[in-house]
């Protein structure tokens, strides 16, 4: 394996210079030869530009033992048959997307994330829904994983057969362009998975592996006995521990160990390979010309290995995203990449390249810990853990920014760090006991319907599964009859939507949540699901709750004016763009989490979001540290902020986003 520190750093620079300055007279003549005469000239100008910023990393990682020259002219010829087949209007939307980068962190963004046959049967029936988006807001949507997988378990999609194949139950390929057509032409982005860490067995490359072909064989991690998997368990964690214990599983067909950090019939594919990085870069090239804007990239920080290490955020791993980041740009600009990496906290912002020196990685990362933060702050009723720790956080470098969210398809991890707790008196994993037992409705006086996920004794560790609604009170309260209660459960899930919408970064809607969609159970029967409670925070569309969505005497009518709201507000609210700052403010008030925004053109904002269920207030001196001396209040109309006895009210379980008047 290529060791990347002894690489003498000047002796890179010029090896990157000569092969750059190599590879670009060539490309730029086959270009002309294939592409219309702008088309080629962008491409030439891309790849001068680019190339650099992949070679560098593919050196490291391949340069001790390959041949990288070699191995870039692969490369590039794989970004000009991708280019070449590039449509004309994926081409015009490269260059709209170069015009103006940033579209991605504009206020106007919100997101959407639902299974295709939960939220509409088919893709086609997803093409019928459209208007049901336009409503909310949506201008992204992520649809889960929807390529072709195995059958019988299938990890919800995350073991891919086929990456070039949509799973035939949705529809086909077309199905899925002519939906990326109509919404693009809605201005919605489309954004898939591409599970880059493993395939599933069952993938035509781990066929031929198992058929005994050695080139596929080396696309994957073997072993022959179990002297390396046993040293590797030494210090490997466990994803899965209930349901998928151990990272190595025994494949009778391959007569081998084979790494499986995940599921048994999900490979993990070894990068230490060049051929497997080039494979997967034309998967999400292939990806790329359907008309897919955002690659999710599931799964990033395990992708590289290290003995002794747990095997995850290795410096290749980043290598390898930024490679990646390099050469899709080149083929396909307008495409960004999001980052799945559900990391501690001070690992999280690498993804977005920040590291020592800065480097172009992913665009986009899940802020994990706002949303575990959102939810340890309506247990306890109490912001200042969630202050110290995001105030801790390194902010994304320019021109990257987080996806921010309530719930996923995922299991909730509380990545509570140790130290953070103990700096406001906590001790760390007695409050990850606290927020399981709360979440799992054990907890007296909790308000949570969820359910415990990979429950280890052993080590005390647990995960919480459930609904936002379910998590949020929701359930409770209507089991109960209770209309207070009810009232307060509705003001909790939306005040949680308010800090995900106003806290800068792409805010996503996890379906069923805007319709406060309770806990499924049809999974318990299914035996392709059961096992994996995470089924239980995936529902089925319920299109009779949708239909009183306007109803505002329903829940769901309620909830869903809640999103709209918030989606309006943060449209009209410039202060909200992404190339904003943001940083959290300690106030008087344990039960209002604040936090200011500073954007170098449209000036600051300060948001307030009380998490207690009755009402608090904050000292309005820190009006003037905002500089906010007229402010006015974007989730209420933009009416002036009534400071009273030189205080600010927040009410019970709501959020004030303050802006200049
Ligand atoms: C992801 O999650 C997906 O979101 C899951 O649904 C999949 O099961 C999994 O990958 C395998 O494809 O560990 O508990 O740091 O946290 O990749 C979920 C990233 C997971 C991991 C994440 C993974």
């Amino acid at each position: 394996m290529a060791d990347g520190q002894s690489t003498h750093p000047g002796a890179t620079r010029a090896r990157v210079a000569e092969l750059t300055e190599q590879l670009a007279v060539a490309a730029s003549h086959e270009a002309r030869s294939r592409l219309a005469r702008r088309d080629a000239a962008a491409f030439a100008a891309r790849l001068e530009r680019s190339l650099p910023d992949a070679l560098d990393p593919l050196i490291r990682l391949y340069g001790a033992e390959h041949d990288v020259p070699a191995l870039a002219r692969r490369l590039v010829s794989t970004l000009l048959d991708a280019v070449g087949s590039r449509s004309d209007e994926l081409l015009e939307l490269d260059h709209r997307r170069e015009i103006g980068p940033d579209w991605f962190l504009d206020q106007s963004m919100v997101g959407y994330v639902c299974y295709v046959d939960r939220f509409a049967g088919t893709l086609a029936g997803v093409r019928g829904r459209l208007d049901y988006l336009r409503e909310l807001g949506v201008t992204y949507l992520h649809l889960m994983p929807l390529l072709a997988s195995r059958d019988g378990p299938d990890d919800g999609g995350y073991a891919v057969t086929d990456y070039r194949a949509v799973d035939p139950r949705l529809g086909t390929m077309a199905d899925l362009e002519e939906l990326a057509t109509a919404l693009r032409n809605s201005r919605i982005s489309l954004c898939l998975d591409v599970v880059v860490n493993h395939t599933a067995s069952e993938h035509a490359w781990a066929r031929r592996a198992a058929e005994g072909d050695e080139t596929y064989r080396a696309y994957y991690r073997t072993f022959d006995s179990r002297a390396l998997p046993d040293a590797y368990e030494a210090s490997l964690p466990e994803v899965f521990p209930d349901t998928a214990p151990g990272n190595f599983t025994y494949a009778e067909e391959l007569d081998a160990w084979v790494w499986t950090t995940f599921h048994d019939y999900q490979w993990d594919l070894d990068y230490s390979n060049p051929d497997v990085f080039a494979a997967m870069l034309a998967e999400m090239l292939h990806l790329a010309n359907r008309g897919v804007e955002v690659l999710r990239l599931d799964a990033v920080p395990f992708t590289w290995k290290r003995l002794g290490t747990d095997c995850q955020n290795q410096p290749e791993a980043h290598w390898l995203l930024q490679a990646w980041r390099a050469l899709v740009r080149i083929a396909a600009p307008a495409v960004i990449f999001k980052a799945e990496a559900i990391v501690p906290p001070g690992q999280l912002v690498q993804y977005l390249g920040a590291h020592v020196r800065q480097r172009a990685e992913c665009e986009l990362a899940y802020h994990n810990q706002l949303m575990v933060m959102g939810w340890s702050a309506v247990a306890a009723r109490d912001v200042r853990l969630p202050t110290r720790a995001l105030e801790r956080m390194r902010p994304p470098p320019p021109g990257t920014g987080w996806v921010t969210y309530v719930r996923c398809h995922d299991d909730i991890g509380w990545a509570v760090d140790d130290a953070d707790a103990a700096a406001v008196g906590l001790d760390g994993f007695a409050h990850r006991g606290f927020l399981n037992a709360f979440y799992a409705g054990e907890h007296p006086g909790s308000f949570a319907r969820g359910e415990r996920f990979q429950d280890d004794p052993a080590t005390g560790d647990a995960r919480i599964s459930g609904t936002a609604a379910a998590l949020a009170g929701i359930t409770q309260a209507l089991e109960a009859g209770d209309d207070t209660l009810l009232d307060q459960a509705i003001r909790r899930l939306l005040v949680l939507y308010a800090v995900c919408f106003g806290w800068g970064g792409l805010p996503l809607i996890y379906m069923g949540d805007e319709l406060a969609l309770g806990n499924e159970q049809s999974w318990r029967t299914d035996p392709a699901a059961c096992g994996d409670n995470r089924w239980l925070h995936r529902p089925w569309m319920d299109w009779q709750a949708a239909a009183r969505r306007h109803d505002v005497d329903a829940v769901e009518g309620r909830v869903h004016a809640g999103f709209r709201h918030l989606a309006a507000a943060r449209r009209r609210t410039p202060a909200l763009h992404g190339a904003a700052r943001t940083r959290p403010l300690w106030t008087d008030d344990t039960g209002v989490l604040a936090w200011r925004r500073d954007h170098p053109r449209v000036g600051p904002m300060l948001g307030l979001a009380n998490v207690a269920d009755e009402d608090r207030s904050v000292d309005a001196g820190v009006l003037a540290d905002v500089s906010l001396p007229a402010a006015v209040d974007a989730l209420d109309g933009d009416a002036p902020v009534d400071v009273t006895g030189g205080r600010i009210p927040v009410a019970r379980l709501s959020a004030r986003w303050l802006v200049e008047g």
